[in-house]
């Protein structure tokens, strides 16, 4: 007999129906809805309840029609807020690193400061040396911002300080504003790799996502971070900082593509989504995309070479 219940489509579920309690899952799951750092506009910290609710109305394939069909999601939840910020970071770092077990770990921000608890909990998970590629409209290389070492203006200050990471193997895409002592920080740092939009624009993204992949062979393991500003505000207009000029949504999953397909990515973060602030979910709709491509890309590498 058909009821209400058999005549909804599979996928009408979490993560679109994915989701599953299993440890061998390719993709791990872990929301971080943290704002204290957000400088101008908030509301991150709804970010990945919002991305969740939305899954159920994600399609089931990739862009290019390729069933995802058998994929294993293992979503963790979330880490509750903390008033504490220094004891939340250790939480995160904590909880992360399960997540970190599975093949692509998937962190939903949050403000770009939780990209720090994350990739310490990364570089402690890492045999040897990895990459980060952090798109972006801004470089987040601030020592201090407003007073902290942890603002989301300071993220990759600190992540060049972790052992295991070299900064000829970090690489900024989507860059369209610096502020001083960050010109001046990459003034004495040459070998790391800026792609600002209008690069972007001027080049085509196939071409700068081949600059990316070149920089960053050799390395064991991948941490991508995509702030959604990276993204043009008419792709993103909901984000606590936009900028004008930026990328669309097709140069990312382009980028994206070509850094899946050719180097060890291990970790995806999206931040910076902020959900009052959007308009039809436009937003989260994009970073839905990009995660649901990622979830294809991983999963074709699995098909191939089964855990
Ligand atoms: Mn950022």
């Amino acid at each position: 007999m058909t009821t209400p219940d058999t005549i909804q489509p599979a996928h009408r579920h979490l993560w679109s129906g994915f989701s599953t309690d299993d440890p061998k899952a390719e993709i791990g799951v872990l929301g971080v809805p943290f704002d204290g750092a957000t400088s101008f506009r908030k509301g991150a910290s709804f970010a990945p309840s919002k991305i969740r609710e939305l899954t159920p109305h994600a399609s089931p394939s990739t862009e290019e029609g390729i069933s995802l069909a058998g994929l294993r999601v293992r979503d963790y939840g979330d880490v509750f807020v903390d008033l504490d910020w220094k004891r939340y970071f250790k939480t995160v770092e904590a909880r992360a690193q399960q997540v970190l077990n599975h093949h692509l770990a998937i962190f939903l921000g949050g403000d770009h400061s939780v990209t720090i608890p994350l990739t310490r909990a990364f570089s402690a998970a890492v045999n040897g040396k990895f990459g980060m590629i952090h798109i972006d409209a801004h470089l987040d290389l601030a020592d201090t911002f407003e007073g902290s070492r942890w603002s989301h203006a300071c993220t990759q200050r600190r992540v060049l300080e972790l052992p295991n990471i070299d900064p000829q193997h970090l690489a900024f895409v989507g860059i369209r504003s610096f502020m001083d002592d960050e010109s001046e920080f990459l003034a004495g740092h040459p070998e790391i790799e800026v792609h600002t939009a209008r690069d972007v624009h001027v080049q085509g993204i196939e071409k700068v996502a081949l600059s990316v992949v070149k920089q960053l062979q050799g390395v064991n393991a991948v941490y991508v971070t995509l702030d959604i500003d990276a993204l043009d505000p008419a792709y993103a207009p909901a984000t606590g900082t936009p900028e004008a000029g930026g990328l669309s949504t097709r140069d990312v999953l382009e980028l994206l593509r070509e850094v899946f397909s050719n180097l060890s990515v291990r970790a995806l973060d999206v931040v910076e989504v902020s959900p009052p602030l959007d308009h039809a979910d436009i937003t989260s709709v994009a970073a839905i995309k990009v995660i649901y491509e990622a979830f294809g890309w991983v999963h074709a590498k699995d098909s191939v070479n089964p855990q």
